[in-house]
């Protein structure tokens, strides 16, 4: 224990420094939770230790990290189909989302939210933001405009909040941005997930229903596994909640005893939801070592999590996979290595009519994009490409071009749109 490990890995003639994973023993089959930089890194710890990835090496330093070697855009795009534009680096972006001004917010881990102008750079710093517990995991997380912003200026966030001791709970909060565009105003939370010690797995992704009329909230296990199960627990399910926080009416599972807001359940850590336009709920979840996960949610369905799962536990025991007939909901995509997935995005714009009804997934370990094509009720592998940086989050914009976040304290905001 003590000794920090730094990966670097040499992709396509590039060579990028990681940030650090504290090692850890596994005695319990937890992602660790101590992370600077959360998810991912111990997908890569464990190829390392396998010696899978034969291009990976380790390298044990005594002190400081190694700075990131900010590769140039120009570089990172080349063999990509879109071009690549940097447009701002913001400290540890977790989610990003436009203002129908096309100003973007963008969440930053410790707790600050940055009020972004892509045309011209400009910045400020929204104040009114709540205290967040940025441990482990921690962050201010997601960040949604209501389906009524132009009129309400009202935005939607979760971020984790501490309770007592070392307990730390996933909180869903509202508030409206004053017309300047420089505080939250009239903040609330309005729904508090369950307390826990872990330090993860608190998701906190936050979806509209394509009517307006429902909040979809995702609540991870916090790294407690059978809760997942447990029918009185919000944890590892998806919540389908009135936009004031409460459980909505009809919610699948509530006559059978299970608590009022879950929609479904057997779920780890969701880290992205998305609708298509037909109305599917998609859901990406990080599974645990390898077996990262895209569902199709539907209502009242239990998707396996701890009993099932494509991937394995970290200290080598086997979790069964899905099979045909096991009772639980099977991904319609998995991922095994593991990508480690921090964002989804749906797809649905015209700047890129070939990629039309399709998913992007970003990859924390991966490095990576990928493009999920949807058919119906069928997902497939379309496209996977390599951005040689870890990839926190993604979304369309309104001009149809693609967005992502870089992970890391000095993470870029990238424009995609088509290569000329
Ligand atoms: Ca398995």
């Amino acid at each position: 224990m003590g000794v920090l490990l730094y990966t670097s890995q040499r992709l396509s003639g590039r060579t990028f420094a990681r940030v650090p994973a504290r090692t850890v023993a596994y005695r319990h089959p937890v992602r660790p939770n101590n992370l600077a930089s959360t998810n991912g890194d111990l997908h890569n710890m464990n190829l390392n230790m396998l010696g899978v990835a034969t291009t990976v090496t380790l390298t044990v330093l005594a002190s400081t990290a190694p700075v990131a070697a900010n590769a140039q855009a120009s570089a990172a795009a080349n063999g990509l189909p879109f071009e690549v534009k940097p447009v701002g680096t913001f400290n540890n972006p977790w989610a990003l989302a436009f203002l129908p001004n096309g100003n973007v917010l963008v969440t930053q881990k410790e707790g600050t939210l940055i009020l972004f102008d892509p045309a011209t750079g400009t910045r400020r710093t929204v104040s009114g933001t709540p205290a967040v517990s940025s441990k482990g995991q921690g962050a201010l997380m997601d960040i949604v405009p209501a389906p009524d912003f132009a009129a309400s200026k009202r935005l939607y966030f979760s971020y984790s909040e501490a309770g007592t001791g070392d307990s730390s709970r996933v909180v869903l909060a509202t508030a409206t941005l004053d017309p300047a565009g420089g505080a939250l105003k009239d903040t609330k939370s309005i729904f508090r997930g369950q307390d826990a010690t872990t330090g993860g797995h608190y998701s906190g992704r936050i979806g509209f229903s394509p009517d307006g009329k429902y909040l979809f909230f995702t609540s991870g296990d916090r790294q407690l596994f059978d809760p997942a199960q447990d029918p009185k627990s919000t944890l590892g399910k998806v919540l389908r909640l009135n936009l004031d926080g409460t459980p909505a009416a009809g919610n699948p599972l509530a006559a059978k005893g299970f608590d009022a807001a879950i929609w479904s359940y057997g779920h780890r850590n969701l880290l992205g939801i998305a609708f298509d336009r037909q109305g599917r709920l998609w859901e990406m979840e990080m599974g645990p070592r390898h077996g990262d996960e895209i569902n199709l949610i539907k209502p009242g369905l239990n998707y396996g999590w701890p009993k099932v799962s494509n991937g394995n536990h970290y200290d080598g025991r086997d979790i069964p996979d899905h099979a045909p007939g096991d009772g639980f909901e099977a991904p319609k995509v998995s991922w095994n290595p593991a990508i480690s997935p921090g964002g989804l995005a749906y797809y649905d714009a015209d700047l890129f009519p070939k990629w039309k009804n399709s998913l992007f997934i970003t990859g924390l370990s991966g490095q990576s994009l990928d493009r999920i094509r949807l058919d119906g009720e069928n997902a497939t592998k379309a496209d996977h490409w390599d951005m040689g940086e870890r990839i926190r989050a993604v979304r369309t914009g309104p001009d149809g071009a693609i967005w992502l976040l870089e992970d890391g304290p000095r993470g870029r905001l990238l424009m995609l749109t088509p290569k000329k």
